[in-house]
């Protein structure tokens, strides 16, 4: 991994690690990783790293708040992590104390803490049947649900602190619904798979990815105050996955797997940087880089590097400007 386009690398673990997250303000990242048969909550923070979780049950995909004082994840309710009567519970962090903040025998996935750290959203499988979901809110200390199982509704993502976005499927495929007020409103409704929104912090620009018809996924951006969307990364054989963006929707981080020249097994998998109307490069070398998680400035992006010939060997990379 070279210096190039503007970020500089820093490695900030190593290890059989995965799922980082950078705070909004930047200064924290958060990730999971495995040491022995445990996989823990870990932060970085001050040139420092901490184990956020001691638990010995699996810790997985942590979320962390603007200012980094509120961390969330999903543990498995059971020691072996391929017990079939186990299932994930809710978990929140806040300045040095855990707690569970959801642990029904249904699957509490992913909880995500907004940037203000007061409200945590995670999808419920109700029996725990894996398919139907309903999104649940923790606020106040209280828990409300915020979707009906019709509504079929997964994967929330905060976009500031006032709105959600999530994935609703239907029998054309899947839309990006965004909550705000109280309010649910499709704004995607185009055939096929709209997945993995990202929006601006005033809720306004969503940012996504979607398959055409050859199954070659490109980015799009929603501009919902004008109805208009525009294609911002649009390769043939390369899938351009996965955004993470700045608060303001100035700079938009993705995966980009170039799979021209090298078959359809191995893509040569890189992160990508769209600003001022242009997309660059911005990481080399061998691995897998993906997973991006972008700082509110667009100045930091956490992502995962992975050895393609020794997949345990794995690192937690910021790029820093
Ligand atoms: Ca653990
Ligand atoms: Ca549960
Ligand atoms: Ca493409």
């Amino acid at each position: 991994m070279i210096n190039a386009n503007g970020f500089r690398p820093k490695v900030l673990a190593v290890g059989v690690v995965g799922a980082p997250q950078v705070s909004g303000d930047g200064k924290t990242v958060v990730w999971n990783q495995k040491v022995g048969d445990n996989v823990d909550i870990y932060r970085y923070r001050d040139g420092q790293i901490d184990r956020l979780s001691s638990d010995p049950r699996q810790d997985i995909h942590p979320t962390v708040n603007y200012d980094g004082s509120v961390v969330t994840w999903a543990r498995w309710s059971t020691l072996d992590p391929n017990d079939k009567t186990g299932n994930f519970d809710a978990i929140a962090w806040k300045e040095g104390h855990e707690q569970t903040v959801a642990a029904t025998p249904a699957n509490e996935s992913d909880p995500q803490i907004s940037p203000d750290g007061s409200k945590i959203v995670w999808s419920n499988d109700v029996n725990g049947g894996g398919y139907k979901s309903v999104l649940q809110c923790l606020e106040n200390g209280s828990v409300r649900d915020l979707t009906v199982e019709s509504d079929n509704a997964n994967f929330p993502v905060w976009a500031g602190n006032n709105s959600l976005l999530w994935r609703a499927f239907d029998e054309n495929g899947s839309d990006v619904v965004r909550y705000q007020d109280g309010q649910a409103q499709r704004i995607t409704s185009v055939p096929g798979h709209e997945v993995k929104p990202a929006g601006t912090n005033d809720g306004q620009t969503v940012f996504y990815q979607a398959a055409d018809e050859s199954n070659d996924d490109d980015l799009y951006r929603l501009d919902t105050r004008t109805g208009q969307t525009e294609r911002i990364a649009g390769l043939k054989k390369v899938d351009e996955d996965w955004p993470s963006v700045s608060s303001d929707g100035g700079v938009v981080a993705w995966t980009n797997f170039d799979r021209r020249g090298l078959g359809e097994i191995s893509a040569n998998t890189q992160i990508y940087v769209r600003e001022n109307g242009e997309n660059r490069q911005v990481t080399f070398g061998p691995g897998l880089h993906g997973q991006t998680s972008m700082s509110d400035d667009g100045n930091k992006i956490a992502f995962q590097w992975i050895n393609t010939a020794f997949i345990d060997n794995r690192a937690i990379v910021m790029l820093e400007r």
